[in-house]
């Protein structure tokens, strides 16, 4: 079941483009069972390497070690390597181990019928109806009986954005030093010089990647998302997403509007990894001068639950899923029929050496209002 849009879909000014309006669904009461997110299941993984090169196997794979309380966060700063966010790589790391894993005649249909994208895309729009300041887009194609949906990041508005992030810079390496200190990499010595706990030095470039199945009611799932480490004895091989881990990190909390921002901000991380299936979120909590002070473990499926027994729950679950199912139907119903080897028949037998044109489509979020979709091209 479905919510109903409360009033009619806008068609848009016709003269200009369609446009295709899903509103936001009430975020209180009487929304019917949301539609369920099937239990994901592992499809493949890969790895970026120092020079953000792919390996398709767990290199890049880390093991969980608490990070030692009292350390401080800013460690390593002057020393750390981050991507060029320049080179936008769209969609390339997801496609290239899907690619792969076809080749190898493991693939079981993850390119038909339903939605391939990153984790964190699905994360956006599922958070969306607690959204009240950050807008979005997004691109999506149909290609192959499947639609394809990538961040849509005009130039203009990332240079805005690094720029805001050049401020925060050191507050957003407190991040990256906390993994460092809370994992160990398969062949890590403990340096004589470094610090107690430190894992290696930052590089924003290595990443661990995890690609799944899933679908919320009936719509298919393919997604690509950064998992942090897993609970394992060091050297040993990936055990499975039950063993996986979330890590965060948050300002020390000293008084209730600081518990409020936190207990909304838990909201996104829920759903990051409750849509990879990550059973587990290590929550660092460090001072102002990036001194780590304590840490929380939260289970990921019992966030809603904890949230919901607050006295004034600022989100739940069912207007997310309801308006993630609702996006994706509007997305699958309109984008799929577009796909060029459905529209073009003919093209089919070149596929392999030369994609025809796609029509492109694009998902447009303006906070407490909904989403619009519309051609592009
Ligand atoms: O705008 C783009 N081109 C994006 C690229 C947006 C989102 C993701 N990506 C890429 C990432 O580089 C990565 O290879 O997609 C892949 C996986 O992304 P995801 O897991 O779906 O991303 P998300 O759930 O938004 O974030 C997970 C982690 C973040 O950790 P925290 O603890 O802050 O949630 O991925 C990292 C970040 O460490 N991350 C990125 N790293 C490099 N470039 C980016 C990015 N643009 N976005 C998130
Ligand atoms: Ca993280």
């Amino acid at each position: 079941m479905t919510y109903q849009p409360p009033f009619k879909r806008d068609p848009g000014p016709s003269s200009v483009k369609q446009t295709h309006f899903l509103p936001l669904p009430p975020s209180t009461h009487d929304l019917p069972p949301p539609p369920a997110y099937h239990l994901p299941a592992l499809i493949t993984t890969y790895s970026h390497l120092p020079d953000r090169s792919i390996s398709h196997d767990d290199t890049s794979m880390t093991y969980y070690r608490p990070a030692p309380i009292g350390c401080d966060l800013s460690y390593g700063f002057e020393r750390r390597t981050e991507r060029d966010e320049e080179v936008d790589e769209h969609l390339d790391g997801l496609c290239e181990s899907l690619e792969k894993v076809e080749r190898e005649g493991q693939g079981k249909g993850e390119r038909r019928g339903g939605v391939i994208t990153w984790r964190g895309m699905i994360t956006r729009i599922m958070t969306a109806p607690f959204e009240d300041r950050d807008g979005w887009q997004m691109t999506a194609i149909a290609l192959d009986g499947s639609v394809y949906l990538e961040l849509y990041d005009p130039s203009e508005a990332r240079a805005r954005k690094r720029q805001q992030e050049s401020s925060w810079a050191l507050q957003s390496y407190m991040g990256y030093a906390f993994e460092s200190f809370s994992t160990v990499s398969r062949d890590h010595t403990d340096e004589e010089n470094a610090v107690k706990g430190w894992g290696g030095d930052v590089n924003t470039n290595v990443q661990w990647c995890n690609v799944i199945r899933s679908a919320i009611g009936e719509i298919p799932l393919c997604l690509g998302g950064e998992v942090d480490c897993v609970r394992s004895e060091i050297g040993s091989s990936y055990p499975g997403l039950s063993e996986t881990m979330e890590l965060k990190t948050n300002k020390i909390i000293e008084n209730e509007r600081q518990d409020a921002v936190f207990h909304k901000k838990l909201l996104k991380h829920w759903a990051q990894s409750w849509l990879l299936g990550v059973p587990e979120i290590q929550v660092g909590f460090r001072d102002d001068a990036g001194i780590l002070r304590s840490q929380k473990r939260f289970e990921t499926e019992s966030i809603p639950r904890f949230i919901a027994a607050l006295p004034n729950p600022p989100w739940s679950t069912p207007p997310a899923l309801h308006f993630l199912h609702a996006v994706l139907s509007l997305v699958t119903t309109h984008v799929l029929p577009t796909d060029p080897l459905v529209t073009q028949p003919e093209v089919r037998s070149s596929v392999q050496d030369k994609l025809p044109p796609a029509t492109v489509w694009r998902l447009s979020f303006v906070p407490r209002r909904g989403v619009e979709l519309y051609k592009i091209g």
